[in-house]
């Protein structure tokens, strides 16, 4: 059996105008309280580096660019995600990107593109986020960042410096449930694999985690797994901006993680979208922690 990469360095993303509404900026720290640094430690993980990324957290004022909410400011943190990301890359650890919103992916898809040459991705998600500047019905743009990745957006993950774009074979989508209507024609025409509830409730995780890891997987140099935590049923994880009801339960995304790890294929990840302010009972910040712990290799026994 292999094993993942025990040296992480983690990336911290205080940043919230990805989604326009305040609270995923204590996303990092609110994971952190949770006990992230013990139970990593209590695994063998050994964590080289916690920096910070010096995103813009107060935005100056009028900052719509086109379509998408605080564009500038949400390209200039991608850029600065990517350059931390991709350092940790160089210097041989797994980089562990906590946002903020899902946004920051942007950065994370754009330093590991540029040492992946052949990136495998992995978007545990309720949301496919796949819209454009066009099909985005909220101008957020934490719902636009695997249409950057693809290319598929005006704004390319190529537009970031070293980065490449992300290939659709290589790319998963799992516990999808609400996807508007251009992202719908985009994973269509695409033929980009897509495990919804539907698909999770007919088939079981085991058998959609198998099957997501070996697309994901399939002579890729990296997998990348992208955690929104909004993937979980809002009952068991109230704390994110966007909730959608019927959701992965917390024991499936457990056992979801543990599989991953047990690939030993897992390379890097993000965990994103924890909102401080609506988790009040710091449920989702401690499900992050542990869901944290078993994608990197913690066993019941
Ligand atoms: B998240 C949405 F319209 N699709 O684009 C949009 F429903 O990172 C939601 O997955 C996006 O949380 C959610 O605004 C982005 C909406
Ligand atoms: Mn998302
Ligand atoms: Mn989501
Ligand atoms: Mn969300």
């Amino acid at each position: 059996e292999t094993e993942v990469n025990k040296k992480v360095r983690l990336i911290r993303v205080p940043f919230w105008l990805g989604c326009g509404r305040a609270g995923t900026e204590l996303g990092p720290e609110s994971i952190m309280r949770a006990g992230l640094l013990s139970q990593l430690k209590g695994i063998g993980v050994e964590v080289v580096g916690d920096s910070e990324v010096d995103c813009t957290k107060h935005p100056a004022g009028g900052t719509a660019d086109g379509r998408i909410k605080y564009f500038a400011e949400v390209r200039e943190m991608g850029r600065l995600v990517s350059e931390h990301v991709s350092r940790a890359v160089e210097s041989g650890f797994f980089p562990l990107v906590l946002g903020g919103d899902h946004s920051v992916a942007i950065g994370s898809l754009a330093g590991l593109t540029a040492h992946y040459r052949n990136l495998g991705v992995i978007w545990f998600d309720a949301h496919a986020d796949l819209n454009t500047e066009e099909t985005s019905p909220s101008g957020n743009a934490h719902g636009i960042p695997l249409a950057v990745a693809l290319g598929r957006a005006r704004f390319k993950l190529t537009d970031i410096p070293g980065a490449s774009l992300i290939r659709k074979e290589r790319l998963v989508l799992v516990g999808v449930r609400d996807i508007d209507p251009g992202e719908k024609e985009l994973i269509r025409s695409e033929g980009i694999a897509c495990f919804t509830m539907h698909d999770i409730d007919k088939l079981g995780m085991k058998t959609v985690m198998e099957r997501a890891i070996a697309i994901a997987g399939q002579g890729t140099d990296g997998v990348h797994l992208s955690l929104d935590l909004d993937a979980l049923d809002p009952l068991e994880a109230a704390g994110v901006g966007t909730p959608v009801p019927g959701g992965v339960s917390y024991r499936e995304a457990h056992f979801a993680m543990e599989l991953l790890a047990e690939s030993g294929l897992l390379t890097s990840a993000d965990i994103v979208e924890v909102n401080g302010v609506l988790d009040y009972d710091r449920r989702t910040a401690r499900h992050a922690v542990e869901l944290a712990a078993s994608m990197l290799g913690k066993r019941i026994l």
